[in-house]
């Protein structure tokens, strides 16, 4: 038996994790086994690692080292979590994987595409996700829902321009390879949101059954 391996995508305050539970529910009404988690972090050690991607410091670290962070955190989730819950047949919901080190380490930090690929290869082998949804809306609606929540972490404190690649990224992505992307409009309401992911919800039953 194999599971499904949905993730969600999306500039900050996108509304991934809100939308996350909301699938979460939906799913586990059918009466599906569903494992949440998240990245980086989903396992102690990655939260560990987590922290110190997030965590605001004087000492700058480049972007290599983010990089090579971001994956050794997915080592550990896939290894401990992801892998394991899909073995068993369960949907692993996951909020943000791969993708994000594109958007965020390729586009927002320019490390080239390649260097990231490579990594993509030598820590998951061929297991890519089933489905991605993106949750795309304009970078300063997603920046003042994440700053209403007050501190913010170390990449949102980065610039515009930053967040301009980074969703730039997410959307060339999503157009290149429509078959494994949905785009949810994520400006509209919570409802209306969610009104999208109710469409959605019958592919992604479909895609489970097999
Ligand atoms: N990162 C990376 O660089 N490379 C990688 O490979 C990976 C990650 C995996 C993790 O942060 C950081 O790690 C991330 C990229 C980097 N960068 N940042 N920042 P995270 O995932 O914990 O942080 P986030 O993505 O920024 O989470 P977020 O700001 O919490 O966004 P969200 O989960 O998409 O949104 P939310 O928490 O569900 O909603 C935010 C607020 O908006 C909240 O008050 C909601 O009630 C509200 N909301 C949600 N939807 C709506 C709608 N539709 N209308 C109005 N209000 C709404």
């Amino acid at each position: 038996m194999t599971g499904l391996f949905i993730t969600l995508e999306g500039p900050e305050g996108a509304g991934k994790s809100t939308n996350r539970e909301y699938l979460a529910e939906r799913l586990r009404a059918e009466g599906i086994d569903v494992v949440l988690t998240r990245e980086p972090g989903g396992t102690p050690l990655a939260e560990r690692i987590r922290e110190l991607l997030l965590t605001p410091s004087d000492d700058a670290m480049c972007a290599d080292t983010e990089l090579l962070l971001v994956f050794a955190a997915r080592a550990q989730h896939l290894a401990e979590v992801i892998r394991p819950a899909l073995a068993r047949g369960a949907v692993v919901l996951c909020d943000r994987f791969t993708d994000a080190s594109y958007a965020y380490q390729g586009g927002g930090r320019g490390v080239p595409h390649e260097r990231i690929a490579t990594l993509e290869t030598f820590v998951q082998g061929s297991l890519r996700p089933d489905l991605t949804l993106v949750f795309d809306l304009p970078i300063e609606v997603g920046m003042a829902r994440a700053s209403a929540r007050g501190r913010l972490d170390r990449f949102e404190q980065e610039g515009r321009t930053f967040f301009d690649a980074v969703r730039s990224t997410y959307l060339a992505r999503a157009a290149a390879e429509p078959g494994r992307y949905r785009l949810i409009d994520a400006a509209q309401t919570l409802e209306q949101v969610q009104g999208q992911l109710d469409v959605l919800l019958p592919q992604m039953l479909g895609l489970h059954r097999g």
